[in-house]
C-alpha cells in the first residue's frame, strides 16, 4: 500500500508543472520522504542519536576535522546510527559553534559524511530569545512570538535569524554540489512551556503563524528543496486535542513526531510512549504522514536491559521511521548526561542486541 503511494508520489513529482516541458525533478526532500516511506513499508525503524559524530561520553572531535569516524554508538555495536541529529542553536547570532559547542563547519561536514554513509540527518533548533536576549529557555515574556511576527518590533531582526538558519541548511552539500536532505524540526516541544514558543507563552494562532512564516521564508523565499518538515510536541500529558491544537497544517508538515523521556519507572515511560504513539497514529489516520519518535531516552541508562525490554518493546509495533535518543554530553560537569551507551556502560551489550534486531536499521556503511 505504502509502496504504491511512493510510486504514485514519484509519478506526481515528475509530471507536476515546474517548467515548460512539464517535467520537474524530484527534490532532495521528496526523495527522502519516499526513502523513509519505503523503510516504514518494510517495517523497519531507524535508530538515531543526537550529536553522534561530534562528541561522546569521553571524547570530542577537534574543530576543523577532516573525517568523522568516532562514535560511541559505533564503538559499542560496530555501526553508526541510521539517523544523526544536530541542533542549530547559536546559528541565529552567527556563532561559530552551536549552543553545545559544536563547530558549525564540523556539523555541516559531518552531515555530508553521514549522508554519504547512507544515513539520514535531522536538525532541531534551540534559538535564543529574540526579544529578551536570553536563551531558548527564557520564558520571562509572553510577547516574544508576537514580537517576531509581521508587524512586531523584532520582526526584521528575527528574519535575519531565519536567514542565518536557511543559509546553513542550504549549505549542506556534497562535493558534487548535491544538496543533502534533512529532517528539519523547528519549534519543538511546544505543548510544554519551557521554550519561549511554548504553550503558555503564545496563542495557538501565533504559534501557527510562526510556523507558517518559517515555512514560507525557507521554502518560498529561499527556495530550499532539502527540508522535510517535522512537527514534534512533547509527550507529557499529550492528548488528541493537544496534538491537534497547534498543528500548523497538512500542507506545511511532512512528518509527525513527539519527544518523550523516561524520568521514573519503565512502566510509566512505556505508558507515556504508548499514549503518545497512539495519539500520533490516530491523528495520522487519513493523513498518511511519516511518523517518528523524534527525541527520547533515559538519562544515564541505568537499566542494563533498557534497549530490548523498554525501548524496543515500546516502538516495535508502530509504523515509525525512526527513534532518536538524545546526546552523550562530554563536558566534565555533565558526565551523567548521556542517552546512548559507550563501551563498558551497563546497557552496552543490550544495545548491541537492540541494534541487531532485524527491524532496527543503522547506517549502511
Ligand atoms: C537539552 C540538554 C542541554 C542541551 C540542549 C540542546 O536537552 O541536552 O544540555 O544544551 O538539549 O542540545
Amino acid at each position: 500500500m505504502k509502496r504504491i503511494f511512493a510510486i504514485a508520489a514519484i509519478a506526481a513529482a515528475m509530471v507536476s508543472c515546474g517548467d515548460t516541458t512539464g517535467y520537474k525533478e524530484t527534490t532532495p526532500a521528496e526523495k527522502l520522504v519516499m526513502h523513509l516511506e519505503m523503510l516504514v513499508d518494510a517495517d523497519k525503524i531507524m535508530y538515531g542519536h543526537q550529536d553522534d559524530l561530534m562528541y561522546g561520553h569521553s571524547w570530542k572531535i577537534e574543530d576543523g576535522a577532516k573525517e568523522f569516524v568516532k562514535s560511541d554508538v559505533k564503538d559499542v555495536c560496530g555501526a553508526y546510527p541510521g539517523v544523526y541529529g544536530m541542533d542549530l542553536g547559536g546559528i541565529e547570532l552567527g556563532w561559530e559553534a552551536n549552543l553545545d559547542k559544536n563547530d558549525f563547519d564540523n556539523m555541516r561536514a559531518s552531515a555530508v559524511a553521514h549522508h554519504e554513509r547512507g544515513g539520514i540527518v535531522t536538525f532541531s533548533w534551540h534559538p535564543r530569545n529574540p526579544l529578551t536576549g536570553g536563551d531558548a529557555w527564557d520564558v520571562s515574556s509572553k510577547e516574544v512570538v508576537a514580537s517576531i511576527l509581521p508587524g512586531g518590533e523584532k520582526h526584521e531582526y528575527f528574519m535575519g535569524w531565519l536567514s542565518n538558519a536557511a543559509d546553513f541548511l542550504g549549505s549542506i552539500k556534497t562535493a558534487d554540489g548535491e544538496l543533502v536532505p534533512v529532517i528539519w524540526r523547528p519549534w519543538h516541544e511546544h505543548t510544554g512551556s519551557w521554550f519561549w514558543w511554548g504553550q503558555d507563552l503564545c496563542t495557538t494562532e501565533q504559534y501557527k503563524a510562526l510556523w507558517q512564516m518559517t515555512y514560507d521564508y525557507m521554502e518560498k523565499e529561499r527556495g530550499l528543496e532539502n527540508l522535510v518538515w517535522a512537527y514534534s510536541p512533547g509527550a507529557g500529558g499529550l492528548t488528541p486535542e493537544l496534538f491537534a491544537e497547534r498543528y500548523p497544517g497538512d500542507g506545511i508538515v511532512d512528518m509527525l513526531g513527539f519527544d518523550c523521556y523516561q524520568y521514573s519507572t519503565d512502566e510509566v515511560y512505556m505508558a507515556d510512549m504508548k499514549n503518545a504513539l497512539d495519539v500520533m497514529a490516530a491523528f495520522n489516520q487519513g493523513r498518511g504522514k511519516l511518523m517518528a519518535v523524534t527525541e527520547t531516552g533515559y538519562e544515564g541508562i541505568p537499566n542494563p536491559q533498557w534497549w530490548t525490554k523498554v525501548l524496543y518493546e515500546s516502538v516495535k509495533d508502530y509504523p515509525i521511521a525512526y527513534v532518536l535518543t538524545w546526546r552523550n554530553a562530554c563536558d566534565a560537569h555533565m558526565q551523567h548526561h548521556y542517552y546512548a551507551p559507550f563501551p563498558g556502560q551497563v546497557s552496552a551489550d543490550d544495545f548491541k542486541a537492540f541494534a541487531s534486531q532485524k527491524d532496527i536499521v543503522m547506517a549502511l556503511f
